[in-house]
């Protein structure tokens, strides 16, 4: 970390406020439970809503229900199961029916992930031995990292959402695991940047200068009320990379 005290006082800040997921509550659930679909090849297109389903009910071998859901590039799916069978598991998967996220022996559970541009649609999966009815509900939430409108860069490249002196919100889960943003410093200025995670995920905090990429400060394991930042002095105008990483967990940084 460099520091200069003759100048100390032209601070030259950006901070990132909470981004505050609305999970709008969705009326009465559809069954799309239509057999069979115990393989994803079989699994029925929903779209965001509630759904009701049931396990071994059509037959004894309907232990695993499969359902597909269109995604964009790292919009966050959430899948929220409100009951299920005794015994139930619960998997977000890939178009390829690959697990990227899952629960064992639960009768409910709350599901999120973003998955890659790589990933056209997901796979929403409930398997259980024990027979009964099941209710999930799912939502999608588009990133909007740094006003962007989008997720950001997962690299230091000039597609990094440049930001401003101010209050910024980002949001990391599953395959997005770094945001990257770009600051423009005048000369002669102070950059401080507090990150501030929501309060189950950690993160690694690096500052980068353009000119050199080099790293002018860093910290690890950042928790929520850690209360690091990363701050460089510039004498010259430069323009200085953000990268946020996921540790732990999911969800909004500020
Ligand atoms: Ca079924
Ligand atoms: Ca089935
Ligand atoms: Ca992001």
């Amino acid at each position: 970390m460099k520091m200069d005290n003759k100048v100390s006082g032209m601070v030259y800040g950006l901070v990132i406020v909470l981004l505050v997921v609305n999970l709008v509550g969705i009326v009465s659930g559809l069954d799309m439970d239509i057999e069979p679909n115990s393989s994803i090849g079989q699994a029925q297109s929903i779209d965001v809503g509630s759904y009701n389903g049931t396990l071994k009910i059509t037959s004894s071998s309907d232990t695993t229900d499969w359902y597909k859901i269109n995604v964009n590039g790292y919009e966050v799916l959430f899948v929220n199961f409100t009951n299920a069978p005794i015994g139930s598991d619960m998997a977000l998967t890939t178009n390829y029916g690959t697990s990227k996220i899952s629960v064992t022996d639960v009768t409910s559970a709350n599901l999120a992930y973003a998955f890659s541009s790589s990933v056209p649609y997901a796979g929403i999966k409930i398997t259980s031995n024990n027979a009964g009815g099941y209710n999930f509900t799912v939502e999608k939430m588009p990133q909007n990292d740094g006003e962007s409108g989008s997720d950001a860069s997962t690299a230091y490249t000039s597609s990094a959402p440049l930001v401003t002196s101010g209050f910024h919100s980002g949001y990391l889960c599953g395959d997005d695991g770094t945001d990257w943003y770009r600051i423009n410093v005048p000369k002669n200025k102070f950059i401080y940047v507090n990150v501030t995670p929501n309060s189950n995920m950690r993160v690694d905090v690096v500052l980068k200068l353009y000119s050199s990429m080099d790293n002018q400060d860093s910290d690890t394991g950042v928790g929520l009320g850690d209360e690091v930042g990363v701050c460089d002095f510039t004498q010259d105008a430069q323009e200085y990379g953000l990268g946020i990483t996921l540790q732990e967990g999911f969800g909004a940084y500020n």
